[in-house]
């Protein structure tokens, strides 16, 4: 059984964030440290610690994430201009927090990533 994290505690309103959506599936709230003018995390709402634990049993939940952060994207005014979304995993990556989680980014420039 994976161990929980803060972003359990964050689902359950235990401890405050800006929660700007949640339904049975999925919750979206700001990340404490912004990387861009709107920085967003969609998570599902039941652990999965990364992508690699991953089943087809999630994929209701992470086809939601996606609608999501499309609906918030135009919430946040960025859907025009773009916006990027990541999903780090493990430590090439560098991720931090082990329940997966959907970085929503924009508001701004990016910079291309990939060439
Ligand atoms: P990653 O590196 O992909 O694991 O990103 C983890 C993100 O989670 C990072 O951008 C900061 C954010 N984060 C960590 N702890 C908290 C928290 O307690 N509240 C909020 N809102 N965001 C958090």
């Amino acid at each position: 059984m994976a161990e929980e994290t803060i972003f359990s505690k964050i689902i359950r309103r235990e401890i405050p964030a800006e929660i700007l959506f949640q339904d049975d599936l999925v919750t979206a709230f700001r990340d404490i440290s912004a990387q861009a003018p709107s920085h967003i995390l969609i998570i599902p709402n039941h652990l999965i610690p990364t992508v690699n634990e991953v089943k087809a049993s999630d994929e209701k939940a992470l086809g939601r994430m996606v609608t999501v952060a499309a609906k918030l994207a135009a919430e946040e005014g960025i859907a025009e201009d773009g916006y990027r979304l990541i999903m780090n995993c493990n430590k090439h990556a560098g991720q931090e927090v082990f329940h997966i989680h959907m970085h929503l980014l924009g508001g701004e420039p990016l910079g291309r990533m990939l060439n």
